[in-house]
Parts: C-alpha cells; sequence; structure tokens
C-alpha cells in the first residue's frame, strides 16, 4: 500500500563542510553518502527534490589554517572549495547547487536575516570580558587562547576545548591563558555582542522536539532531549574578527557574524542561487518538507539554534527531521584532519579510479547510523570481493553472458512458469517494500542489505535452475529462465541507482533499459522480449592484497610521523654519582661478525673484538638492521654486564642503542676512529 503523501516537495541541505581541508571519509559516511541515496531514491520516484550542499567559508577554523601557511582566508577557502567540490562531483553526490557562504548571495541573505531579527528585538545586547592581544592589536577567539586544561592538566588545552581529555571549555577557565598568535599572556577587555536568547524558544523547541517529533532517530532526539532538560542560554551570534559578514548594524565595526550564525542560512542562499523565483515555496509553504543530513557534532546547531533563528523570524517551514549519523573511525582510531588520520575523498578518487560505488558501497554498509563504527581496509577488500564481486557482479554477468551465448543477445520469452520460478518472483516482489520502508526512514544500511538481497535471489535462481545444464534438452525452459533472470537483473538496475550510480548506469546500458523506474521495481515485464541486451562489461573487479597493503602501508607511515612529531623526551631520571656512573665499563668494540639467532626473530649475534680475547653479545634489534650491514662498524657495550643465557648463546655483555620516538632502536657507536677495547667516560 503507498503511504499517503502529506508534501508536495522535499528540500535535502548537507552540513556545508568547513572548506579548511578536503573532505574524508566520515564526512560521507555520516552526511553525502546518506543524503545522495536519500535524494536518488526521491527522485527516482518522480518526486519534486532539490539537493542543497556547498562549502562553509567562515570562522576561525579558516583563518587559523591561513596563518599557519602565511596565505589569505580567502586563498584557503579558494583551494579547498575547489577540492571539495570536484571530489564530491567525482563520488557522483548530486547536489543540485553546491555553493559557498562568501557568495554575494549569502552575504545578503544572511545579512538580512540578522537585521530582520535585530529589528524585531529578537536579540539581546551583552557587554562580557574576552580575551584581547594587544601586541597584535586583535580580539582572541577560543581557538586563538591556548593554556593549562583545568581537568587534566594538558598543556595545549585550547579556549573552546581540551582534546587531551575531550572536556569544552570556557577560555577564561583556563590555566595560564597564552595568545596563540604572539604566545603573550593576553589581556580581557569588555566587547559587546548580539545574543540569541535561546531560553526564550525552550518551551517551544521542547514542545516541537520531544512531543512532535517522537519519530526522530534516537541518537538525535536524545541529543536535544539533554540539551533541553539541562536548560538553554542565550547565545552569541557575533564574534570580534576580521573574516566573515559584517554585523550589519551601527557601531559594530570590527564584528562579524558568529559562523554558526551565517553557516545554516548558506542552506537558504544556496536555494535561492538555485532557484531564483521559486526558492520560497522549498522553504515557506506548509507542504515542504526539510530535511537536515548531518553529523551528530552538529545536532545542536540543527535542532536547536538554527530553528529557534527560523521561529523568531517567523516565515520558514522547521526541519521535518534531522537524521544525524554518528562518527566512523579509520582503523580503530578517531579520524583527525590535524594527525591527517583520514582516507582523503580527492586522494581515494586518484588512487582507485572507476572505483566510487565500492567506496559508497563500503560507507554505506558501515554506516555509522545508530553508534559510531569502523572502517578498516581489510573490510573494504573483503566486501567488494566478496559481496560486490561475487554476488552482484556475478550474477548480472552470468545473466548477460548467457543471453549472448544462448540466444545472441536477443532477450527470451516466458513460458509456463514453475512454482519454483513463482516463489522467486514472490520473494523479490518483498523487497520493494522493504527497500523503500528502510529508506523513508533513514535506514540506509539496513536498505542497502535489501538491495542486495535481491541479488542474493538472482543468484540462488541461476545456481538452482542450471540453465547452462537444460541448454541441450529444454530450450524453451532456458528461455523462461533467462527472461527471468534478465527481469531480476533489470530489477537490480533500479534498485542499485540510489546507492552505487555508477554501476546501475553500466548495467543500464547493457540492457537497454533507458531510465530507471522506481515504480517498476518488483515487475517482472521491465523488459521485452525480443529487444537485445548488449555484451557485457564488469561492473566490479577483485582488489588484490597488494593495493591494500599500499592503504595500509600509508596509514601505517603516518601513524608513525605522528608519533614522532609528538615526541617529547622523558624525564629526567635521579642524580647518580660519578661513583655510580664509574661502575659501569663502557668500551668501545668492532663488529667482526654477525647473525641471526635461529628461532628468534628479534635477536642478533655478534662477535666482538674487544681488543683482548673477543667476546659474544646477543641484542635485540633484529628487527632493525641486516646483520650484514653492522660487520665492520664500532658499537659502544657494557663490558662488565652480567652475562646472561639468551636461546642458549651466553650474551658476555650489552650493545648500547638509542630508542627512537616509534620505538626503533639504534646502535650507537664513536664518531671517529678508536681502538677496540678503550673505555667510554
Ligand atoms: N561547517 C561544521 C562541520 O563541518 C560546520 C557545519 C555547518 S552546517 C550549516 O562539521
Ligand atoms: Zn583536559
Amino acid at each position: 500500500m503507498e503511504e499517503k503523501k502529506k508534501y508536495a516537495r522535499t528540500l535535502v541541505t548537507t552540513a556545508l563542510p568547513y572548506a579548511n581541508g578536503p573532505v574524508h571519509i566520515g564526512h560521507l559516511a555520516g552526511v553525502y553518502v546518506p543524503a545522495d541515496i536519500y535524494v536518488r531514491y526521491l527522485r527516482l520516484k518522480g518526486e519534486d527534490v532539490i539537493m542543497i550542499g556547498g562549502s562553509d567559508e567562515h570562522g576561525v577554523p579558516i583563518t587559523i589554517k591561513a596563518q599557519k601557511e602565511g596565505v589569505t582566508p580567502q586563498d584557503i577557502v579558494d583551494r579547498y572549495h575547489k577540492i571539495i567540490k570536484d571530489s564530491m562531483e567525482g563520488l557522483g553526490i548530486s547536489f543540485d547547487i553546491y555553493g559557498r557562504t562568501t557568495s554575494k548571495t549569502h552575504r545578503a541573505t544572511a545579512s538580512e536575516f540578522f537585521k530582520k531579527l535585530y529589528d524585531k528585538g529578537e536579540f539581546i545586547e551583552k557587554t562580557s570580558k574576552q580575551f584581547y592581544d594587544e601586541e597584535a592589536d586583535q580580539w582572541l577567539a577560543d581557538r586563538y587562547i591556548t593554556g593549562t586544561c583545568p581537568h587534566c592538566g594538558n598543556d595545549g588545552a585550547y579556549g573552546d576545548q581540551c582534546e587531551a581529555c575531550g572536556t569544552s571549555l570556557n577560555a577564561i577557565d583556563l590555566i595560564n591563558p597564552r595568545s596563540a598568535i604572539t604566545g603573550n599572556v593576553p589581556v580581557l577587555k569588555d566587547t559587546k555582542h548580539w545574543y540569541m536568547p535561546l531560553d526564550k524558544w525552550e518551551p517551544r523547541l521542547r514542545q516541537w522536539i520531544l512531543e512532535d517529533h517522537k519519530e526522530w532517530k534516537t541518537n538525535v532526539y536524545g541529543q536535544c532531549k539533554s540539551w533541553l532538560d539541562a536548560g538553554l542560554q542565550p547565545r552569541a551570534v557575533t564574534r570580534d574578527l576580521d573574516w566573515g559578514i559584517p554585523v550589519p548594524i551601527e557601531g559594530a565595526d570590527g564584528k562579524v557574524l558568529y559562523v554558526w550564525f551565517d553557516a545554516p542560512i548558506g542552506y537558504i542562499s544556496n536555494t535561492i542561487d538555485l532557484l531564483p523565483d521559486t526558492w520560497e515555496k522549498y522553504w515557506k509553504a506548509p507542504d515542504t518538507r526539510i530535511i537536515h543530513f548531518i553529523g551528530k557534532d552538529n545536532i545542536v546547531f540543527h535542532c536547536l539554534i538554527f530553528p529557534a533563528m527560523l521561529m523568531a523570524e517567523g516565515s520558514y517551514q522547521l526541519p521535518d527531521n534531522v537524521p544525524a549519523n554518528e562518527f566512523l573511525n579509520l582503523e580503530d582510531d578517531k579520524i583527525s584532519t590535524s594527525r591527517n588520520w583520514a582516507v582523503w575523498l580527492h586522494e581515494y578518487l586518484e588512487d582507485f579510479p572507476g572505483k566510487q560505488d565500492v567506496l559508497r558501497y563500503v560507507l554505506t554498509a558501515n554506516a555509522p547510523e545508530a553508534k559510531d563504527n569502523n572502517f578498516t581496509w581489510k573490510d573494504f577488500q573483503d566486501r567488494n570481493n566478496n559481496e560486490l564481486v561475487a554476488i552482484l557482479g556475478n550474477f548480472v554477468n552470468r545473466a548477460i553472458v548467457l543471453t549472448n551465448k544462448y540466444f545472441d543477445g536477443v532477450i527470451p520469452e516466458a513460458h509456463e512458469l514453475t512454482d519454483y520460478d513463482r516463489q522467486t518472483i514472490e520473494e523479490f516482489k518483498g523487497v520493494k517494500d522493504e527497500l523503500g520502508k528502510a529508506l523513508d526512514t533513514f535506514h540506509f544500511r539496513a536498505a542497502l542489505s535489501e538491495a542486495m538481497k535481491l541479488a542474493r535471489i538472482g543468484n540462488k535462481y541461476l545456481a538452482d535452475t542450471e540453465p547452462w545444464k537444460l541448454a541441450k534438452t529444454d530450450m524453451a525452459r532456458v528461455e523462461t529462465i533467462m527472461n527471468i533472470a534478465l527481469q531480476i537483473t533489470a530489477n537490480l538496475a533500479i534498485a542499485f541507482e540510489p546507492f552505487l550510480p555508477f554501476s546501475a548506469e553500466k548495467l543500464r546500458k547493457m540492457i537497454n533499459l533507458e531510465n530507471a523506474d522506481w515504480n517498476k521495481l518488483g515487475s517482472i515485464d521491465i523488459l521485452n522480449a525480443g529487444d537485445r541486451v548488449e555484451t557485457p562489461v564488469l561492473l566490479f573487479e577483485k582488489i588484490d592484497d597488494e593495493t591494500i597493503k599500499a592503504q595500509t602501508d600509508r596509514l601505517e607511515r603516518i601513524k608513525q610521523e605522528n608519533i614522532l612529531k609528538n615526541f617529547t623526551p622523558k624525564a629526567v631520571a635521579p642524580t647518580v654519582s660519578f661513583d655510580d656512573f664509574q661502575k659501569l665499563d663502557i668500551r668501545v668494540g668492532k663488529v667482526l661478525a654477525c647473525e641471526k639467532v635461529k628461532k628468534a626473530d628479534k635477536l642478533l649475534k655478534f662477535t666482538i673484538d674487544d681488543g683482548m680475547k673477543g667476546r659474544t653479545i646477543v641484542s635485540g634489534i633484529a628487527k632493525f638492521y641486516q646483520p650484514e650491514d653492522l660487520v665492520g662498524k664500532e658499537v659502544c657495550f657494557i663490558a662488565n654486564f652480567a652475562p646472561r643465557t639468551l636461546k642458549g648463546i651466553e650474551s658476555q655483555g650489552m650493545i648500547l642503542s638509542a630508542e627512537d620516538a616509534d620505538g626503533r632502536l639504534v646502535v650507537i657507536g664513536p664518531h671517529g676512529e678508536v681502538r677496540p677495547g678503550v673505555q667510554v667516560g
């Protein structure tokens, strides 16, 4: 039964990524892939839908990046806006517009919005104390202040949060605050700002979310409830900053709109740029449905603050749903732009040309819908090889190859159906409802697995009916089987269009299906007998271990680089006397021979010329050296170390080495020639 439509059109927005870096798989899994699936699904159903995206080009993250690189904020946003836009397009994220918040339209729209609220008396003005760097002659945004975290003692905490313990902070609470620009101690000065009195809107927000939108995802509903239960406070919507949209009132020189005030208005301005004449009905008509796709860190802005702004403005519809996702981790570690711990979309597209759908598939199958989830390259390979290649690709290929083989590419007629045929058809008819239900409720993982079920049904059907065995005896039966197999193939071309648009298009071309129509899903007369299929092209190919290793090696390198970057020397050990030091007899020796110790992958056995009768030392550095590279080298060793037996070899001393931050051991020796046996001291 078709669900009764309560709306005439849908406006889908996707969080505007900060243009201070490229987008990564976390952004994609959280926001853009699910939003794109949803929009493609509605388009397939013939609904009126637009998908709005764009770059968030204001705010402190941009100015910090610019300052680090010694370029202007405009340079930064120009660079990353292009990278983000191109890579999203590369992955087939089908925005109707991908705009930017530095556009003229946006500046005007956000200014007017602020002005309207200001004129209606919706803001409160407050003067408060804020940090100021006198040398730089600049107000310090929270991110520009570092100091000691009052909770955990971390010395590098920011004015808004401590990344060591995850606590969100007020700059004023930092111990020993310093300016990140000059390193100076900042001073506190009075500054005036405009605030949204969220407390005023709290009762309406409560009613609207907690009573009227009980159907929202539990992670979203729960987060809203805990904010509401804690009580909402007025929030400043302006900042002392020179990058942003100037506050459009008198006496506000040097002040700009807070980035979280202007960014969501970016959805509106981008809609205006897309549809200058008809944009209003997507935002204001009561039969419009607005859906915000975002990540969990943006929930409060989209469910409480932006709606309060819209309520205050008065002429807009509130969002119907905000299906926020949780976070995606990478190889069991939090994705981090600053630590370069990410799979970047633009790099993926270069490393895996033509494999956009593989990433879309894996990110959907692993979408962090209800809780944080993990991306691993091994899982990426497995899902490609065992699911896309072995199930979906395999079935489609068989269907097309057999049609070409037995019928010269002409779609055969179906004759009398067997019970098994009917049962199969019933089974895949059911998929349509399940798939639609899952998509309607933003359960994209479940939806994808329903679509995959269709491919499994197809595979099983061919495996059970074995048309290749009947070809000699019962061609009429083969015709029926292949007709059904091709109808299933056509169903797949429709069902997978939202998820795997590139492959669905290839598939449609193979079976000459001009366009996919959702309403036909589940039927067995999508293709006409007598029409032709083309020669098959492979939809997916196996990904080998080497390709995956290149990716995991890259991550391993980054991990090591991060360890080295963050190295701080250990605290110095308690003081010792000269006498204590002299107890150690450290000497220089020359390596005469060196070999691996059998059945011990860490150990090397050294024969050392110690200027006396020579000695054997076993050392645990096999992972870091080839034995032959050390022969002839001079090393330092402790000559009076009590002998120990390792793997049956008596080790008469200890070779000195330095352990680098990443655990790598480097042997220590003299920087100049000395005779074996001399003492070090
Ligand atoms: N740019 C934060 C983020 O990228 C912010 C989203 C704005 S959505 C209006 O997570
Ligand atoms: Zn802390």
